[in-house]
């Protein structure tokens, strides 16, 4: 009888339908082309992906949360209508991307159930509070400019589900980018009162914005697999540089600034720089410290409560459904 070591050992040694399916894996990634659903995939890559879409979901969906707080007391029946929109399309980011979680062979309830057991991330930024109308536009301008900088190279993610909801989430985050932009450059030309606000948005959103790309490379565990796999195109840093080397520019057109006396560009190295970001701040919020973490976790478990019965009604409805069809 084989011991349980034994067992092991057998088990380690790859099927020949394992090792053609490593072949073909590690063909398509070397022509840098696409992994489908019912390809072989190793078990890591598979991992890493349901674990990265689902982060990605997640965010979409708590990310609705601080302008969500500001429908009721948007400015104008217009700008109200703008920020309804764009709360629907982070809600539908969210389902695009729990869905293409899914192909992977994760349920989307048990994703939801990692997130409303605290054992699943979601983005940083959203345990930040939304404080005045301003930061409506901070939002969009800085958090959203983020995600378009960061998930631009996702459209070509190695993944087949993925890169093609990320084209259609970033053509929607364009958008946001600019109603935010559009938001701070009417208050930026406003009052002082209102210039003021626009600059305080710009002050608090900044650092978090910057560190929504992850910690710096040094530190980033992921990203080389993820860049190996053709997952991830540029790492953490790169991609920091470059949102910084955007937001200087469209600063000086909003005759605003950014909190930061460090930003230049390194003739050298080709690469803008900025000052050292706080990491023992975001390593604390992704340990669920950050000032509204607790908050944006309550709000969600509650709005997941208060929607059983639709989930309950669809499941019901499918159910009769698919009885229907077996009838006939
Ligand atoms: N916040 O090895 P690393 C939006 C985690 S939604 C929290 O560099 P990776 C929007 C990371 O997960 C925007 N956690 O990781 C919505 C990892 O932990 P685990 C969301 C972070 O995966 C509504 C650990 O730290 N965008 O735009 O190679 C309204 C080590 O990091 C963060 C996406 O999700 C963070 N900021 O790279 C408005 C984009 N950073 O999993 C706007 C897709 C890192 O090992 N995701 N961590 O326990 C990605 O591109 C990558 O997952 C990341 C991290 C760049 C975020």
């Amino acid at each position: 009888m084989a011991t349980q070591t034994d067992a092991r050992e057998l088990h380690a040694v790859p099927s020949e339908e394992d090792q053609a399916g490593q072949a073909y894996f590690d063909r398509i990634i070397a022509e840098d082309s696409r992994i489908e659903p019912s390809d072989w995939m190793p078990e890591a890559y598979r991992k890493t992906l349901v674990r990265q879409i689902s982060q990605h979901a997640h965010s979409e969906i708590i990310g609705m949360q601080p302008e969500a707080n500001f429908i009721t007391r948007a400015p104008s029946l217009k700008r109200k209508a703008i920020l309804m929109a764009k709360v629907q399309d982070e809600a539908g980011h969210g389902l695009y991307l729990y869905s293409a979680a899914e192909t992977l062979g994760t349920p989307r309830e048990e994703l939801f159930d990692q997130l409303l057991t605290g054992r699943a991330k979601y983005s940083s930024i959203f345990n930040y509070p939304a404080l005045t109308w301003a930061d409506m536009g901070a939002i969009g301008w800085l958090v959203d400019g983020a995600a378009i900088v960061n998930q631009v190279p996702l459209c070509r993610a190695s993944y087949g589900p993925y890169g093609r909801a990320m084209v259609r989430i970033c053509k929607e985050e364009s958008f946001h980018q600019r109603q935010g932009f559009e938001i701070l450059l009417e208050l930026a030309n406003g009052t002082p009162a209102q210039k003021q606000m626009a600059q305080d948005a710009i002050n608090r959103f900044y650092a978090p914005a910057l560190m929504m790309f992850g910690p710096n490379d040094d530190a980033s565990p992921n990203s080389q697999q993820s860049m190996r796999w053709n997952i991830k195109r540029f790492s953490n840093d790169e991609l920091r540089q470059r949102f910084v080397g955007m937001i200087q520019e469209q600063v000086k057109v909003l005759g605003l600034t950014l909190p930061d006396d460090k930003i230049r560009f390194n003739e050298e190295t080709g690469q803008w720089e900025h000052g050292e970001l706080d990491w023992n701040e975001f390593y604390e919020v992704l340990k669920g410290r950050g000032p509204c973490n607790a908050q944006r976790m309550e709000r969600r478990r509650e709005a997941h409560e208060n929607g059983a019965w639709v989930r309950e009604a669809a499941s019901a409805y499918a159910a009769k459904q698919a009885q229907k069809a077996q009838v006939a």
